[in-house]
């Protein structure tokens, strides 16, 4: 634990409201990825990704959408910059496509993919903006998936090859690599539930692949810290805190195992502490795929653990668990819980050596339907990200080393197997026009991000 932080930061209490003061350094800021955002998905020598194939695949996605032109991003980024200048945001969190920039998957670099992030670190940098690049968010080249996806070791590989090349060409200009975003999702939707791209069932490839997204992390840091030596190297997980539905020993027991899937599976080993044992000896995990070095590359020092927090989760033996009828939820059924983010923060701080914590993803997708003016009032979006900010500050206070905060997301977007039902944007996207219109809660969110503070609802 440190205090540096909380050091700098106070609280003043107003007549019955709380002011909540950040420090001056806050990092203030929004997110996206690549293949949510981007459209374009052939353009200047772009090949498909796993997620191009995988929508065209019946039945993988709730409307039947795909990423085709999404918020199309790609041609409007010089708008959307301004708009987040505009704004006031003073971070911008995207993702790289690697098959944009190695549409081979391994091999040679397509300088026409790269232009493009070249063209909006620039366009960032120009507009007082901090590019928060993260070079995986689940969109591998599909012809790596030919070759196994990240079951094969070749795959972790070849992303060391693709960091490379991307450091090689913007690393003069970024300060903070990141190397994969959520890779519990990628190896549990991906493998083993299906939900998500490549769509396939198997606990066995699931284990595997975790693996190899793990040392996928480990390889690309070296190739990073030598290429870039005075950027922070930073990782990107998902935590989603865990509760026994009953107090039951099975479903203590099947809690204890989804917590470990779930929430350490990536941040012990690359916190140190290896994989947690009983549960890989649970999922029957014979660890064929660690081989010597393997630990040691991906528990080499991390600068910052990018944290994607959005809800807790209820675990029961049978799978019977139901939330109670009135528990607040979001549009996909994900309960409203802040005050998982506070526990789960001191936590994060008590159990890892990471040095510093950047909430890297944390929003809702709300029902969006109250329009005035023309802008959406989006009253339960601004209450869900100001009482996640609070739990924020109030893990600072305590000493976590905690040193932004960047909303997911920037844009209502293509929401993965949900398709583009869910809106998670604090800028609504007409998907007709592709007209952004800021929502109540950005009006917000531009506020807080310029005053750094903000009042507690009296
Ligand atoms: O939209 C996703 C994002 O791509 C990764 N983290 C969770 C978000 C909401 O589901």
């Amino acid at each position: 634990m440190t205090n540096e932080s909380a050091s700098i930061m106070t609280t003043t209490a107003a007549t019955d409201a709380e002011e909540l003061v950040f420090p001056p350094d806050f990092i203030w800021g929004s997110a996206t990825s690549a293949f949510q955002v981007e459209g374009a998905p052939l353009a200047d020598g772009k090949a498909p990704s796993i997620w191009d194939v995988f929508c065209r695949q019946e039945g993988t996605i709730a409307d039947g959408s795909n990423g085709d032109i999404a918020c199309d991003h790609l041609n409007r980024f010089e708008d959307d910059v301004a708009l987040i200048r505009d704004l006031g945001l003073g971070a911008y969190r995207f993702s790289i496509s690697w098959p944009r920039v190695v549409p081979g998957g391994r091999g040679p670099v397509n300088q026409p993919g790269l232009d493009f992030y070249d063209r909006l670190v620039d366009a960032l940098l120009a507009a007082g903006i901090r590019p928060f690049p993260t070079l995986y968010h689940w969109d591998l080249p599909q012809v790596l998936q030919e070759g196994g996806g990240w079951v094969a070791r070749s795959t972790a590989e070849a992303f060391a090859d693709y960091a490379e090349a991307v450091v090689a060409r913007l690393g003069d200009r970024i300060d903070t690599w990141t190397t994969l975003n959520e890779p519990f999702v990628v190896a549990n939707h991906g493998y083993v539930t299906g939900e998500h791209a490549p769509g396939h069932t198997s606990m066995d490839e699931g284990m595997a692949a975790s693996h190899h997204l793990n040392l996928a992390h480990g390889l690309a840091g070296v190739r990073i810290r030598s290429l870039a030596p005075s950027a922070r190297l930073a990782i990107v997980l998902n935590f989603t805190p865990i509760e026994p539905a009953t107090e039951s020993p099975e479903d203590r027991e099947a809690a204890h195992h989804q917590h470990n899937l779930e929430n350490r599976w990536y941040s012990d080993p690359i916190g140190g502490l290896g994989y947690p044992d009983d549960t890989a000896d649970h999922h029957r995990w014979d660890r064929a795929e660690v081989l010597d070095g393997d630990l040691g590359l991906i528990s080499a020092p991390i600068d910052l653990l990018g944290v994607n927090y959005y809800t807790r989760s209820f675990v029961s033996a049978d799978d019977s668990f139901e939330l109670p009828e009135g528990t607040p939820v979001n549009t996909m059924g994900w309960e409203i819980h802040p005050p998982s983010l506070g526990s789960l923060l001191r936590d994060l701080d008590d159990r890892y050596p990471f040095p510093r914590y950047l909430i890297t993803e944390n929003g809702a997708p709300m029902p969006d339907q109250t329009r005035i003016d023309g802008r959406i009032e989006d009253d339960d979006r601004l209450a869900y990200i100001r009482d996640h900010l609070a739990q924020v500050h109030g893990a600072i206070a305590d000493g976590v080393p905690i040193e932004g905060y960047l909303v997911w997301s920037l844009f209502d977007n293509f929401e993965w197997a949900w398709g583009y039902g869910p809106r998670f944007g604090i800028v609504e996207v007409d998907y007709e026009t592709q007209q952004r219109i800021p929502k109540k809660s950005a009006e917000w969110f531009s506020q807080v991000a310029r005053r750094g503070r903000f009042a507690t609802p009296s």
